[in-house]
């Protein structure tokens, strides 16, 4: 009906990987995509750096402040916790948000540094659960070769292996893996069209759900 089309949401898809995966340079092709198709989207990423606790994220990332374990990993949590109601709101009105890293690599990084991986999960309860993950796999030591990493401090090869390994205890069978060592434009038209298929979804009236769900 007029009635549930003008109710139609949009759709909430994340898309995880290691670092230098090629994940930051698709969320934005997939965005220009579907703006291209005539769908409202939007490019969303956390860690969010411009707000008061992203600054503090940021400056531990780059190795400037020292934080203990725990209390970053609750400061990354809390960054998607600012931005949780802006994002329902968003996905209401009928917008899609692509969005580079959530809850997931939240626990995949912190679990890597050998928290438990409960403990990791628990603040992330009740934020809003993406309806498609899209895991852009590519070995830690593929993604090495890239160009470099930028020096921040999860940017090692050693440590990305762990993360790698934390990420296939996480992935769920609903997770779409693209091979992220294809060719940028074959990553690409993959994404679209398993993004097409859950914008579809979502339209049909799927229900937005939280974590973790
Ligand atoms: P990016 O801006 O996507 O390059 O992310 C910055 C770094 O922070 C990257 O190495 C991944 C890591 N990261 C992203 N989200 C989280 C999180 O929630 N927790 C932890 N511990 N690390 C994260
Ligand atoms: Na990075
Ligand atoms: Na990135």
């Amino acid at each position: 009906t007029e009635g549930n089309k003008m109710e139609s949401r949009g759709a909430l898809v994340v898309l995880e990987g290691l670092d230098r995966s090629g994940k930051s340079s698709q969320c934005s092709r997939l965005v220009s995509f579907l703006e291209g198709q005539g769908i409202s989207a939007e490019l969303w990423r956390f860690p969010d750096r411009t707000t008061n606790v992203g600054q503090m994220i940021s400056a531990y990332l780059s190795n400037t402040s020292q934080l203990d374990d725990h209390t970053i990993h609750l400061l990354f949590s809390a960054n998607r916790w600012e931005k949780r109601s802006l994002m329902e709101t968003k996905l209401k009105t009928g917008k899609t948000l692509i969005v580079d890293r959530y809850s997931y690599s939240g626990v995949a990084f912190s679990s890597a540094k050998g928290l438990d991986i409960e403990w990791c999960k628990a603040p992330e309860i009740g934020l809003l659960a993406p309806d498609m993950v899209v895991y852009l796999d590519i070995s830690p030591e593929k993604a090495a070769e890239r160009g470099g990493y930028g020096g921040e401090r999860y940017e090692k090869l050693e440590f990305q292996k762990k993360v790698a390994d934390c990420y296939s205890v996480l992935h769920d069978v609903s997770w779409k893996v693209v091979d992220g060592c294809q060719p940028m434009e074959d990553v690409e038209k993959q994404l679209q069209e398993i993004v097409l298929d859950c914008v579809t979804e979502c339209r049909k009236g799927k229900l937005l759900a939280t974590l973790w769900s």
